[in-house]
Order: structure tokens, then C-alpha cells, then sequence
């Protein structure tokens, strides 16, 4: 059994796959805290998670001229400054099981717990490659390919890409992250060091990290290649030509009710609905709207949680809530909208 490594995990996980191990936070409690604690944090594995030693890992970076950088995790911690970020990651395929809803979708069926957001500490990524001999711009088409020390019975590893300007942008944020939440990060999320791209698809965030390389072409991996991708809804997996859609980088603005849950049944009198928004691409939310008539009425959501940031660096979620009176014997249907 490749699996048997795996580590031992919290029992109140929503689990949608065990072997690769995929699972979320219960949507009750993912609006509870503005970061989601570390044994709650919603796991993405497509193969075995590998047995990493610390002492002996190393992170090879492929500098400029076949020159290779080789870091210890010691060397990564000493050598760059400490940077911390506090960030969402949501998977591509959160909340698939409502658009299976709608016409059914192959994949995992994700409730609305496939997104969390941590405090992640770690180098720059930026740090690292000017280190390694790569300057602050390069001319032409480059991308940043990560690859994982996680990897399939052929021996392909998990890997991804992203463009060479947001991998050196101050901006971007973009972490060689050893820390989730203050802690070393956990064996499901990356243990000893992930790729954090604040405000991108998850599938990006490389767990694991062993090899970064800079390439004129992106990550040669089935992930990148042949997997999150959009389509128009008249493709399906027979028709589907993968080479014609670029790889998702941003997501887009979202939005989830996390209180009441769908057919839920309240007490009469006030009931405070309750939810997390977030985008993308480090553009801010600025407002929820709720609706508890289907959409033909709004009112404006308050904030509960979130955290001033730096303008299109807000790479965190924002929790809200909206209290609303409910009559007795009356059926709701409550949606909201992001802006
Ligand atoms: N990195 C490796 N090496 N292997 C993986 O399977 N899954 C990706 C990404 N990084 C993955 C990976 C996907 S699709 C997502 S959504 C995020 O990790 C999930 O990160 P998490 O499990 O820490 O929540
Ligand atoms: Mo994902």
C-alpha cells in the first residue's frame, strides 16, 4: 500500500477521498476562526504524501548557466529573511458537488470547505532565485516550475508553474513557506517546505517542494498540461483539447453561506447568517451582499474578520455575517454575492 505512510489525521475532517487522502473543513466551522487551524485545514493530495527527513532534505534551484543552488532547510531559514503572509488557498474544484447540482462534473465532490487561509512563514521565492543569479526581469516568455518529492508508481512527480513575474515580484508574496500558523508546517500540507502563491488556483502552491527550475516553457506536468484548465460548458472529457486553454493562474471573486446549511430548519425570530468572501489575484472584496428571498431583495453583509491590506495584496478571506428576522413557518432562500 504506496498509502500506509500517510500521517494520521483529525477525525472531524469532512473526508471525500482517502487514498490519495482529500479532504475539508466541515462548512459549520469553517467560518468560526479567521485562520483555520492546521489539523482542520483542508487537504489536496493526488499521491502518497512523501516521508520526508529534515536533516537530509534539500531544495535543489536550478540557477542561470546550469549552476544549481542546493539549500538545506537550515540554509533556508538562515540564509533569507523570515516573511510572513497571511493567506487563502482555495482548490479549483471547491464547491463541485453544488455544480454537480447543476449538470454532473467528473472530480473530487467538494463541499464548501476546499479553501482555508493560514499565516504562512518562509524565504521569498523572489529571495531565493536573485540568490541563485536570476535578476529582477528577464526578457521573453519565463516561467518558475516547481516539482514535488511526492510522485506517481512511474516516478513522475507532482508539479506546477507560474510566470517568472509574479515568482520575483515584491508584490506577489510568493513563499518558500516552512511555517503554517507558527508551527513547522504538517506532513499533509508540505512538510518541510511548499510553494505559498498567495491569490492563485491552489494547485500552484507546490507541497513538498524538492526542484525549483526557471523554464521558457510551463511545468511539463500532467497538472499543468492537462489539468485546471476552463472550458466553455459545451466541452466534456471526450471532446476536451487541453492544449487550448491556458493554465488557471488568479481565481475569481467567491463567496459561501456557512450558516444556515441548505435545508437547515431555525428558530423563528433572528437568525444571523454567516459566511466567508474572497478573491483572487489579491483584489479586495469590498462588500457582500445577502438576499433571503432568492435574489430579489439584498441587504449589505457586516465584517466580522479580516485584515487591512496593502492595496491588491488582500490574500486573505474576510468572514461576514448579516442578522435578518425570520416569521415562523416561512421557508427562506438565502443567497450572497461578492463584490
Ligand atoms: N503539491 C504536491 N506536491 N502534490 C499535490 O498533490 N496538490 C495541490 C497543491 N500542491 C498538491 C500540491 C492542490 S490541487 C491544492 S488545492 C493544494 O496543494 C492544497 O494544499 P493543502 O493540501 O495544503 O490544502
Ligand atoms: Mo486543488
Amino acid at each position: 500500500d504506496p498509502f500506509a505512510g500517510d500521517p494520521p489525521r483529525h477525525p472531524g475532517l469532512r473526508v471525500s477521498s482517502r487514498k490519495p487522502f482529500n479532504a475539508e473543513t466541515p462548512a459549520e466551522l469553517l467560518a468560526e476562526r479567521f485562520l483555520t487551524p492546521n489539523e482542520l485545514f483542508f487537504t489536496r493530495n493526488h499521491l502518497p504524501v512523501p516521508a520526508v527527513d529534515p536533516g537530509s532534505y534539500r531544495l535543489r534551484v536550478e540557477g542561470p548557466g546550469g549552476r544549481v543552488l542546493s539549500l538545506s532547510l537550515s540554509e533556508l531559514r538562515s540564509r533569507f529573511p523570515k516573511h510572513e503572509v497571511t493567506a487563502t488557498l482555495q482548490c479549483a474544484g471547491n464547491r463541485r458537488s453544488e455544480m454537480s447540482r447543476v449538470r454532473p462534473v467528473k472530480g473530487l465532490p467538494w463541499d464548501i470547505g476546499a479553501i482555508g487561509t493560514a499565516r504562512w512563514g518562509g524565504a521569498r521565492l523572489r529571495d531565493v532565485l536573485l540568490h541563485a543569479g536570476f535578476g529582477e526581469e528577464r526578457a521573453g516568455e519565463w516561467h518558475v516550475c516547481f516539482e514535488g518529492l511526492d510522485a506517481d508508481p512511474g516516478g513522475a512527480p507532482y508539479g506546477a508553474s507560474i510566470p517568472y513575474g509574479r515568482a520575483v515580484s515584491p508584490g506577489a508574496d510568493v513563499l518558500l513557506a516552512y511555517e503554517m500558523n507558527g508551527e513547522e508546517l504538517p506532513r499533509d500540507h508540505g512538510f518541510p517546505v511548499r510553494v505559498v502563491v498567495p491569490g492563485v488556483v491552489g494547485a500552484r502552491s507546490v507541497k513538498w517542494l524538492g526542484r525549483v527550475a526557471v523554464s521558457a516553457a510551463e511545468s511539463p506536468s500532467h497538472w499543468q498540461q492537462n489539468d485546471y484548465k476552463g472550458f466553455s460548458p459545451c466541452v466534456d472529457w471526450d471532446s476536451v483539447d487541453y492544449s487550448a486553454a491556458p493554465a488557471i493562474q488568479e481565481l475569481p471573486v467567491q463567496s459561501a453561506i456557512t450558516h444556515p446549511r441548505p435545508g437547515a430548519a431555525v428558530p423563528p425570530g433572528e437568525l444571523t447568517v454567516k459566511g466567508y468572501a474572497w478573491s483572487g489575484g489579491g483584489r479586495d472584496v469590498v462588500r457582500v451582499d445577502v438576499s433571503l428571498d432568492g435574489g430579489r431583495s439584498w441587504r449589505v453583509a457586516r465584517w466580522v474578520e479580516g485584515e487591512r491590506a496593502a492595496l491588491g495584496r488582500a490574500w486573505a478571506w474576510k468572514l461576514w455575517e448579516l442578522r435578518a428576522p425570520v416569521a415562523a413557518g416561512t421557508e427562506v432562500e438565502i443567497v450572497c454575492k461578492a463584490v
